[in-house]
């Protein structure tokens, strides 16, 4: 029997997660968070297995690795953890919940993972270590960089691309076709309706 999955992070982005791994049908092997304090009790029943220290021996001694630091605005700690564990040669895994739906026709990259009630249609591509989180709809031909988050609810309408290291909110509307560049935050709600270069910041008012 396969060991189960080690999760990096274990916070409130772990514990969606976990529940996303279950109704894949893949085993947690347990976790592992940078606060020493966490190690040595569970979540959701899943043990914390230890600390960053331990990360590479723990991952060689799962059956799989998955980052689950969430990201709110910038991936850095996201892909600082993603190129530890490529660089030893773990490549991370891609799940998704059993109630998204991601057509035979798209791709998702090692270390994304697609969440409960997400839809990735036909002809998209997600890169790598991508969160693409409950409820976002990424519609066909879409293209997502490596290490984006995109939020509950979000919306990406077909052909459209978000270059890599961004953020598209909860709620957000990015309109069909449109490109987003490298590192840009869309915050929540905001609809985007034209083209934004590299390192926007876009925040809708209250
Ligand atoms: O470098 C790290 C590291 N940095 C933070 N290595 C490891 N192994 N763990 C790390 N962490 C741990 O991630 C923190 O110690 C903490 O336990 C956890 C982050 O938990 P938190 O609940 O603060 O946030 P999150 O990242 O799980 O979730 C955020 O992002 C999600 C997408 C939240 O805002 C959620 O509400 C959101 N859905």
């Amino acid at each position: 029997m396969s060991k189960g999955v080690l999760l990096i992070g274990a916070g409130g982005h772990a514990r969606s997660c976990i529940d996303v791994i279950e109704s894949a049908g893949l085993r947690v092997f347990g976790l592992i968070d940078r606060d020493p304090t966490m190690v040595g009790g569970d979540v959701l029943g899943y043990p914390v297995l230890g600390s960053d220290c331990e990360l590479l021996k723990l991952a060689k001694d799962s059956s799989g690795a998955l980052i689950t630091v969430g990201q709110i605005g910038r991936p850095k700690i996201r892909v600082s953890l993603y190129e530890k564990l490529t660089s030893c040669g773990v490549v991370p895994l891609s799940v998704s919940a059993s109630t998204a739906r991601v057509s035979r026709h798209a791709s998702i990259g090692n270390g994304s993972i697609v969440m409960h009630q997400a839809l990735v249609n036909a002809g998209a591509r997600v890169g790598v270590n991508c969160i693409i989180n409950t409820g976002a709809i990424v519609e066909h031909d879409v293209e997502i960089g490596d290490h984006c988050h995109i939020a509950i609810g979000a919306v990406i309408g077909g052909g459209v691309r978000i270059g890599a290291g961004s953020f598209v909110g909860a709620g957000a509307i990015i309109s069909h076709g449109v490109s987003i560049g490298s590192n840009s935050i869309i915050g929540a709600g905001c609809v985007v309706m034209s083209d934004c270069p590299a390192e926007t910041f876009m925040k809708r008012s209250a």
